[in-house]
């Protein structure tokens, strides 16, 4: 008797959870920003991958929903065990990251007008279910390019 009642209480918690995005009233909860941003010098002339992170300091989670540049047209991809695939939205938790990164999620850029060369960046828009849209520069990087993660100022005067 205890017991059901006890698990009746625990899927309704679950149901609410689920459910979330009805919660509107706390309007602007996530404070979005962007670093780490990079694109890999791409061997093809009309296909690249990106790479960034979204840190979410709000209480609120947020959605990034789509990825819209001039450059060309923009999926977001994640990869499961191996293979890639392309999803509709990703989640940026509160006080969290959403991490697009070599071998994982990351933005696909197909039919590019121009293949991007090291030294030039291209510019894309992340759409959020929630935020005003953030522009984002991506540096395009050697192809052997990797990203030091961790917040920059902090290992460079140990010698004190
Ligand atoms: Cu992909």
């Amino acid at each position: 008797m205890r017991r059901s009642a006890l698990a009746a209480v625990a899927v309704i918690g679950a149901l609410a959870l689920a459910g979330c995005g009805g919660s509107d009233s706390a309007a602007s909860g996530a404070e979005l920003s962007v670093d780490a941003a990079y694109i890999p010098q791409p061997v093809s002339d009309s296909m690249a991958a990106g790479f960034l992170t979204i840190t979410n300091e709000g209480d609120t989670a947020d959605e990034l929903t789509s990825v819209t540049s001039e450059a060309g047209e923009i999926t977001v991809h994640e990869t499961a065990g191996g293979t890639m695939k392309e999803v509709d939205r990703l989640e940026v938790p509160a006080h969290g990251q959403l991490v697009f990164k070599s071998g994982g999620n990351h933005l696909m850029f197909e039919k590019l007008k121009q293949q991007p060369k090291q030294g030039q960046s291209v510019t894309v828009a992340l759409h959020f279910a929630h935020s005003a849209p953030v522009t984002v520069k991506l540096p395009v990087k050697a192809a052997t390019y990797q990203p030091t993660t961790g917040h920059s100022g902090h290992s460079e005067d140990s010698g004190h």
